[in-house]
């Protein structure tokens, strides 16, 4: 049998990485039986064989504050419920299982009744509207949802006759006059058996899809498969510096591919304590909860410490960290955009602790890049190659991405030269592929070398700086959004003939969704017909991705191939010659100098 994962005292960075091999660390996980891989065998299962059932699996936050600890023979048996009603439900191995829910005890039951049964488990923005619910979920082929009744309600109800495949719809809290085409999850589970036996999983099984934005058409389904697993374990100990009796608290929304590999499943295979907060982000609640619970490690993203750095006292005030007991907290990480000096410094004298930079992507599935644990934090470098990962930097074409002649790329060795960051294929938690799009997916890599679309820098040290994205996509407050998607929503207002939509830096959010918008001449532009159409997107596409900003123009620029030039408009927006607009990605924003990686 398998020992728990127990970190050995961590390594330096030199002779982790000289040692690493992906084939022995795939003994850290315990494996099925039959030599197969199953996420939420790792994640559940593998605790109660090794006689830990009791231990606290999770901490669950509610929005009023009340507290409740699930043991992982709770989290077994409630999963194992949810395992035996999509059985009997009829829904096959591989389909999928939409999740529409916060963070709560149920998130975890029925994620891992999923991934434990063999089914595929897609996980949605609570904050999303019905558009982009409905297109996700028509695109994914929901076979099942699971979601609360007020959400069901608002997001879902008004657009079910798009989606005849969604056989089943469970909602947590059907109440008294439950509405029509939906089952009483409760009901479900309670008739149901808390034993369930984990099948034969093949290690290339899929188990999980996250759809992220590209810059064009739908939004894009990666696939991920079970061996991925062994990249949230591994890199949860290297970069995250995850020891057995942490506590741990991931504070990324579940809809992000962020709360699911480390809110969900990396704590869980390390069987630590993992804190589950319902609430809405509040200074003064999140200080309470790293205090209050004892958290030893907390992994967050560049927004919400920004956000803290805000709420912050006066210099010379009491800090944070002493009116509110953090003397737990070991570790703290940060992910999803770039993570500004100015919040490195800042953790060292609020939390006692500098912020360790971390960088993935959902395609990535798991941390590639991080200031790794046992080494001195770089302030505004996102660290180096964690063990097992081989990255470069890519010369580029005019197009601001790698250059690939003749099926090779060329890999730039120069320092501080800049080029697109690029990944050599193969990783266990490499994405398998965008859904319905092989030719979208090949088109991500050449030479061997998955293409991220960041475009970085490596100093001499092989430490890699970020530099922007090659694309046109928007990070704000951490996620990503499609300017495509939102711009599709604006002209489905009959007053909007067409839409450029652009990130516009803002110094606490990173950027926020800009619209410019060609109104149509019977529309007489000003502040109402602004406020309409805010409106009207924020309906359909939800507060996270609806834009903030809306200017009207009289015309938009284009390409010669008629599609809208959303550099020329960023370029514009910022007061930046247009002539150059290859090199706009991460424009400084306002007062928060230093927010792009610069070379020391
Ligand atoms: C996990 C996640 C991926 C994109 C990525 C990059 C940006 C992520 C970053 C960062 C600077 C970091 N990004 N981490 N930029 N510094 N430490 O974020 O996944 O939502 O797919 O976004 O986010 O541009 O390519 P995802």
């Amino acid at each position: 049998m398998n020992a728990l994962w127990v970190a050995p005292v961590m390594p330096d960075y030199d002779s982790a990485r000289a040692t690493f091999s992906w084939r022995r660390e795939r003994s850290r996980l315990a494996g099925l039986p039959d030599g197969g891989i199953n996420i939420g065998y790792e994640a559940v299962d593998r605790h109660l064989r090794e006689g830990h059932g009791e231990r606290a699996a999770l901490r669950c936050i509610a929005r009023d504050g009340s507290t409740q600890t699930v043991t992982f023979t709770r989290l077994a048996a409630e999963s194992s419920r949810f395992a035996h009603v999509l059985e009997t439900l009829g829904i096959e191995r591989g389909e999928r299982v939409f999740t529409l829910l916060g963070r709560r005890f149920e998130l975890y039951s029925t994620v891992l009744g999923t991934l434990r049964a063999g089914r595929v488990l897609c996980p949605l923005f609570t904050a999303f509207g019905p558009e982009p619910v409905a297109l996700r979920m028509e695109l994914g082929n929901a076979r099942a949802l699971v979601t609360t009744r007020e959400l069901y309600e608002r997001k879902v109800a008004p657009v079910r006759s798009r989606l005849p495949h969604l056989r089943h719809v469970l909602l947590l809290d059907p109440g008294a006059d439950p509405p029509p085409d939906t089952l009483s999850l409760p009901a479900l589970t309670s008739a149901a058996p808390v034993e369930y036996t984990v099948g034969p999983t093949d290690p290339a099984e899929p188990a999980l899809l996250h759809f992220t934005s590209g810059t064009t058409g739908t939004p894009k389904g990666a696939i991920h498969v079970h061996e991925a697993v062994l990249a949230h374990h591994v890199t949860a100990a290297y970069a995250l510096d995850l020891h057995e009796g942490d506590v741990f608290w991931c504070t990324a929304d579940p809809g992000w591919v962020t709360g699911m590999s480390y809110g969900i499943v990396a704590p869980l295979t390390h069987g630590v304590t993992t804190v589950v907060d319902e609430g809405d982000f509040a200074p003064a609640r999140w200080y309470g909860i790293l205090a209050d619970q004892h958290v030893t490690v907390w992994y967050t993203a560049p927004t919400a410490l920004r956000m803290l750095m805000r709420a912050a006292p006066r210099s010379g005030d009491a800090t944070p960290a002493t009116r509110h007991d953090l003397s737990a907290l070991r570790f703290v990480a940060s992910v999803g955009e770039p993570l500004n000096p100015e919040a490195v410094h800042w953790g060292r004298e609020a939390l006692g602790l500098p912020v360790h930079d971390t960088w993935w992507q959902t395609e990535t599935g798991a941390i590639m890049i991080a200031n790794f644990a046992a080494d001195p934090v770089r302030p505004g470098s996102m660290g180096r190659p964690l063990p097992g990962i081989e990255a470069a930097v890519l010369a580029c074409g005019e197009d601001g991405r790698a250059l690939v002649t003749g099926g090779r790329v060329q890999s730039l060795q120069e320092p501080g030269a800049q080029g697109e960051l690029a990944l050599r294929a193969g990783w266990p938690s490499m994405f398998r592929g965008y859904l319905h799009e092989p030719s979208r997916y090949e088109a991500c890599f050449a030479d061997g070398w998955y293409m991220t679309g960041d475009l970085v820098s490596r100093d001499a040290d092989g430490w890699y700086w970020f530099v922007g994205r090659a694309d046109d996509v928007i990070k704000s407050a951490g996620h990503l959004i499609g300017p495509f998607e939102v711009e599709s929503a604006l002209m489905e207002h009959p007053a909007v003939a067409e839409a450029g939509v652009i990130g516009r830096p803002d110094p606490l959010a990173g950027a926020i969704v800009k619209a410019f918008v060609l109104p149509r001449p019977e529309y007489p532009p000003g502040t109402s017909l602004q406020r309409e159409i805010m409106a009207f997107a924020r309906r359909r596409l939800g507060p996270a991705v609806a834009p903030r900003e809306i200017e009207f123009v009289e015309d938009l620029p284009h390409t010669r191939s008629g599609k809208v030039m959303r550099r020329l408009l960023k370029a514009r927006e910022l007061g930046l010659p247009e002539g150059d607009v290859s090199t706009l990605e991460t424009p400084e924003p306002a007062g928060t100098a230093g927010m792009s990686g610069k070379e020391p």
